[in-house]
């Protein structure tokens, strides 16, 4: 290939001659890829799988990082086809979150090689900033309301609002001892008991008391973990129609898309889902048959920036739109690439924030900023976020994972 020089460098300035894979424990797991060229400009793609981290570092380290190697960094599309297409395995989680690493680590080099923000390479600015939701969560109906205050008087104007369910011992997403709650809190999971009828008592209580307590300007959203049956989302959905949901999440798992039709058949409550999906394929059916309104797919674990601007504009065909996954297993360099591109996304809905750990935060520093109930995702070349290589190496991989769900009767029950 001919050595044209350009603003970003010719191809010989922009071989990868290092990729790194970084696996550090700062308050939670985080694998981390470090694309380095012939130049000496370096970029970080986030390759985090709540539970599965090392199913992923080997994956880039096995059969990913020998193929980077003497690859033109600028061909951005070119390495997510060789990867996607080259493997023959195509899709799932581990896959595509490995592929998702490559692309935003490429992306973070080709906007500092062009010393822009990455969402000026996407087509530059749609708006001010992207809102953000918060996590509120309580052990009854006041407690969730105080914290709804509480974030609302910190500059919120979405919250997420989850509640502990009478009768059981232990809640998913409800913070135990003062703590912000973690997603993965033991080594083997934690066994938990369900029951969705409990569930579905407590539910529309807590949303009618937060729009007393509150009002009708905050947004507010709930997150059903997957745990209903079609009817019994279509139910619940129904009843929060008075409380005028931003969102209800994840309300049946998602393998059964028919089960959407359901729930659209009784309700207008609008319809999220998405954050376990890997590629465009899983949400095509939801989106083109108009059964949800945003799409929650992430950049980690949805093939990077590249496959995911794909997603979106396909979404926004059918006026759906983004609304990233955003916990805290998603690490400060998937955030900072998605807050660039929910600053250019045409069709963005809004973005989740679940604060990090102040060891994450000094792991991983950040251009990203909260103002005004928006994230501002700062203006310095590629996606902003970089790592302190040497204070992680102070926090060893320590392996967690997600709790799990049995009915009462011990019966194993869905995510
Ligand atoms: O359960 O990130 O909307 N947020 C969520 C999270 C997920 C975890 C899974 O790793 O549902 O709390
Ligand atoms: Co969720």
């Amino acid at each position: 290939m001919s050595e044209l020089p350009t603003v970003a460098g010719s191809s010989r300035d922009r071989e990868i001659v290092e990729a790194k894979v970084i696996v550090t424990c700062p308050g939670r797991n985080f694998v981390t890829l470090k694309i380095v060229t012939r130049s000496g400009i370096t970029g970080l793609g986030d390759a985090t799988l709540n539970g599965r981290e090392l199913a992923v570092a080997a994956y880039l380290q096995e059969h990913i990082v020998p193929n980077l190697i003497g690859k033109d960094a600028g061909r951005i599309e070119d390495t997510w086809q060789f990867f996607y297409r080259g493997a023959y395995w195509r899709r799932g989680p581990v896959t595509m979150t490995a592929i998702a690493a490559v692309d935003v680590a490429l992306w973070d080099i080709v906007a500092k090689l062009a010393g822009l923000p990455l969402y000026q390479m996407l087509g530059g600015r749609s708006r001010e900033g992207a809102l953000v939701y918060a996590h509120a969560n309580g052990r009854d109906i006041a407690e969730t309301s105080d914290e709804v205050r509480r974030y609302i008087e910190m500059g919120f104007r979405a919250v997420r609002a989850q509640c502990a369910v009478p009768g059981l011992a232990k809640t998913y997403g409800i913070a135990s001892g003062g703590k912000a709650y973690e997603p993965a809190e033991t080594q083997l999971p934690l066994e938990t008991l369900w029951s969705t009828p409990k569930y579905l008592e407590i539910v529309p209580k807590l949303f009618e008391q937060l729009r007393v307590d509150h009002g009708n300007d905050v947004e507010l959203l709930h997150d059903g973990h997957h745990r209903m049956t079609p009817i019994e989302a279509a139910r619940l959905a129904r009843s929060l129609e008075p409380y005028r949901l931003f969102w209800l999440e994840d309300a049946t798992p998602a393998e059964n898309q028919k089960a959407f039709e359901v729930i659209r058949q009784h309700s207008v409550t609008p319809l999220a889902v998405g954050e376990v999906f890997n590629s465009i394929w899983d949400c095509k059916h939801l989106i083109e048959n108009q059964l949800i309104d945003y799409i929650r797919t992430t950049i980690v674990h949805a093939g990077g920036i590249t496959h995911v601007r794909r997603l979106a504009d396909f979404a926004s065909l059918y006026q759906v739109r983004t609304g990233f996954h955003g916990a805290t297993d998603l690490s400060p360099v998937c955030m900072g690439a998605a807050l660039h591109f929910d600053t250019w996304v045409p069709n963005f809905g809004i973005q989740e924030w679940m604060h990090h750990a102040k060891e994450t935060d000094e792991v991983f520093p950040h251009d990203y900023q909260f103002r005004d109930g928006r994230l501002h995702c700062g203006e310095s070349p590629g996606h902003g976020v970089s790592i302190d290589e040497k204070l992680a190496a102070k926090y060893p991989y320590s392996p967690k994972q997600l709790p799990i769900a049995r009915l009462e009767d011990g019966s194993m029950w869905d995510w």
